[in-house]
């Protein structure tokens, strides 16, 4: 296992010297922000951000995200040339050691909550969702928490337009597709896509969802059984849906060898589509965090983890989600529980 922490790049308030101070952290998850989606990430720029990681004494070798762009997931024509760039993408990202991709493959937005301002019952903040809430947002004409400069309304009305009436198989089938496209220059490099699950993994606004269930992956990973094909195992997405087994999903996709970076969080489920995010400890939300770490350790796990979304405490002001304080202490009581589990398993 090796513990790293996402890191938004320069902008980010969270600075690489706090990360470097949480004890046991190995690197950093971290991307290029500012290359428009389907253009070929430049190997200059690839390099200094590498360079400026290892000079504050972290390693980058997992990218979150390289996204894939809309034509791509809807099957238009200009996903040959997108896909190539994403290929290219791909082998400039070997050039420089990056190890693993984590992307995904949910149409218009990559997650969505109806608050990122829920307050707890401590008095911390973090993300929830709620079905009313939901009603009250139509994405043609409302704003939606943390998307509103993403897309222009009429750049999203579009985009809403060409998903009508696509079909979750319809939308499966252009990802073994893309997949199958890339996959020579991941064998080039050695380079292992982890895909992210849906997060909620349910429908929204209409549009399809393909990664949210076992059923889903197994799917996916007979579609495509290459070794280079695998799962980024968040735990805060796929255990929204109580028909999710954690545990017996992490021993059987970490013993398959699918798992290659795991989001390691809690949820606290408060009713059917309705969920608040609570901090990492198996007592504070719906998940049994140390039966998942145990099952990935048992099973052989030796991929890359990260705390994943925070709660805002101690009065942080940041990027939803995404403070120092709380992520911190999710690492901290992580390898705590990796400590356990492996020293259970006697290595
Ligand atoms: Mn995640």
């Amino acid at each position: 296992m090796k513990m790293t922490f996402r890191w938004y790049g320069e902008e980010d308030p969270v600075t690489l010297e706090q990360i470097r101070q949480i004890p046991g952290m190995k690197g950093v998850v971290s991307a290029i922000y500012d290359v428009p989606v389907g253009q070929v990430w430049p190997l200059e720029r690839l390099r200094q951000v590498k360079q400026y990681c290892e000079s504050k004494g972290l390693q980058w070798e997992v990218v979150e995200s390289v996204p894939v762009h809309e034509s791509i997931k809807l099957g238009k024509p200009e996903r040959m040339q997108l896909t190539k760039n994403y290929a290219q993408t791909i082998r400039n990202l070997g050039e420089i050691g990056i190890r693993c991709i984590c992307y995904n493959f949910m149409p218009v937005f990559d997650w969505l909550r109806t608050n990122l301002h829920s307050r707890l019952s401590d008095g911390s903040e973090a993300l929830s969702y709620c079905p009313e809430e939901l009603k009250t947002m139509d994405p043609r004409t409302a704003h939606l928490p943390g998307w509103d400069e993403s897309y222009t309304q009429t750049e999203l009305n579009g985009l809403l337009r060409e998903y009508e009436g696509m079909t979750d198989a319809v939308l499966f089938n252009h990802l073994v597709w893309f997949l199958e496209q890339i996959l020579p220059a991941c064998r080039d490099t050695g380079i292992v896509m982890a895909i992210h699950p849906d997060d909620p993994p349910w429908r929204i606004f209409g549009l399809p969802r393909i990664i949210s269930s076992e059923q889903n992956l197994d799917a996916l990973f007979s579609a495509v059984p290459d070794c280079h094909n695998g799962l980024t195992f968040c735990t805060g997405s796929l255990g929204l849906r109580t028909e999710n087994n954690l545990v017996s999903m992490a021993e059987k996709y970490a013993a398959a060898g699918r798992i290659f970076f795991a989001h390691l969080r809690n949820i606290q489920r408060e009713g059917p589509y309705r969920f608040a995010e609570s901090a990492h400890l198996s007592s504070c939300g719906s998940l049994d965090m140390y039966g998942i770490v145990r099952a990935l350790t048992r099973a052989g796990f030796d991929g890359y983890v990260r705390p994943d979304h925070g709660r805002m405490i101690w009065g942080e002001k940041g990027k939803p989600g995404y403070g120092l304080y709380d992520r911190a202490l999710g690492a901290a009581y992580l390898n705590g529980l990796f400590e356990g589990a492996r020293k259970e398993k006697g290595i």
